[in-house]
């Protein structure tokens, strides 16, 4: 009994901090009583464009509520929102959003993006996640070996965490560190081995060539690995992400995203755009600087947190405290 209650209050902990921190602006729209008129629509129109909602998915909602609004099926600002939350609801495929675990053996988790976009940060939050909710034994590779401080930053995330952690000195090669965790982490029987990566080197095509080396030589070590290609995208870069998806979905080939930052943007809305523009799941999305500030991504509780949906919710402390 005392387990259910906790779990229930820390997922609507996650859900209101995420409706805190969804800062869309889209609910100003939805005033009660507010009738709706041309100026309405334009306005809803505006904000969820800013929102990075996507042209085709914004058109495709004011399109049904001037149908209905026409039709004098609706009339004011909560009908409408109804419309909304029913069009954002629509359209979402059963992809596989849980990881994917090998059968046996370590599954190998291999992250990857741009410098800056939220790499090392989303594996503390996933070392966090395994561990911590998942009673996973977790083992960091530390294959961004370009810049001295990366490296520094992993270890210093491994011993918060208290997962181990494989490294080699600055400027050795990434496929050889990804080389002796594999082994490491079979020898000493990690569940889940989380293969951090550079997101610059001298040339993209330079970039894109490690990767490949070091996912062959996962493969080669650990059967099915890596069980996940995992990309990390800046949601504040709103459409860029979608550029950089593709870049590295036809270099290396993505399995799933994870969407960092989405804390302090206005551009939530680029979940929807990376729906319609990318037939890759998005896995996870981070909320913050803490190992804590980790979800997994679901498409209802993105559209409630869009609306800031806590009602009926005990008068709690804050998310925080139902961690
Ligand atoms: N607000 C917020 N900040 C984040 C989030 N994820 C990462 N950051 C911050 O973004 C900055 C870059 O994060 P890193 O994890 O170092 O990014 P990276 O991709 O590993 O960067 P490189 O190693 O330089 O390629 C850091 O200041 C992080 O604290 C998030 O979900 N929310
Ligand atoms: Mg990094």
């Amino acid at each position: 009994m005392r387990f259910f209650s906790r779990t229930l209050d820390k997922l609507k902990g996650a859900l209101r901090k995420t409706a805190q921190v969804l800062n869309t602006d889209v609910r100003t729209l939805f005033v009660p009583g507010r009738r709706i008129d041309e100026a309405f629509l334009n306005e809803l129109e505006e904000k969820f464009l800013l929102a990075d909602m996507g042209v085709g998915n914004v058109t495709a909602i004011v399109d049904a509520i001037r149908e209905r609004w026409r039709l004098g099926k609706i009339r004011n600002a909560s009908e409408a929102q109804s419309v909304v939350r029913e069009q954002l609801l629509s359209g979402w495929t059963d992809q596989d959003r849980e990881l994917r675990f090998a059968a046996t053996g370590p599954t190998v988790l291999l992250v990857a993006g741009i410098n800056g976009a939220g790499k090392t940060t989303s594996i503390a939050k996933l070392a966090w996640l395994l561990k911590n909710q998942m009673n996973k034994k977790v083992m960091l590779c530390a294959s961004d070996t370009f810049r001295a401080a990366a490296v520094d930053q992993l270890t210093i995330w491994a011993g918060r965490l208290g997962v181990e952690i494989i490294k080699h000195q600055m400027g050795s090669d990434p496929a050889a560190v990804a080389y002796d965790a594999c082994e490491a982490a079979k020898s000493r029987g990690m569940d889940v081995l989380i293969v951090d990566t550079a997101g610059r080197l001298h040339t993209q095509e330079h970039l894109m060539r490690e990767l490949t080396k070091i996912r062959d030589v996962v493969a080669k070590r650990i059967d099915g690995a890596p069980h996940e290609v995992l990309l990390v995208l800046d949601a504040t870069t709103g459409q860029n992400a979608i550029v950089q998806a593709k870049m590295f979905s036809r270099s290396i080939g993505i399995t799933g995203l994870v969407l960092a930052k989405l804390d302090g943007t206005a551009k939530g809305g680029v979940v929807l755009s990376i729906r319609d523009q990318l037939s890759i799941p998005v896995k996870f999305i981070g909320l913050g600087e803490t190992p804590q500030d980790i979800e997994t991504f679901d498409p209802t509780r993105f559209v409630a947190a869009l609306f800031g949906d806590t009602e009926g919710e005990p008068q709690a402390q804050t998310a925080d405290s139902s961690r």
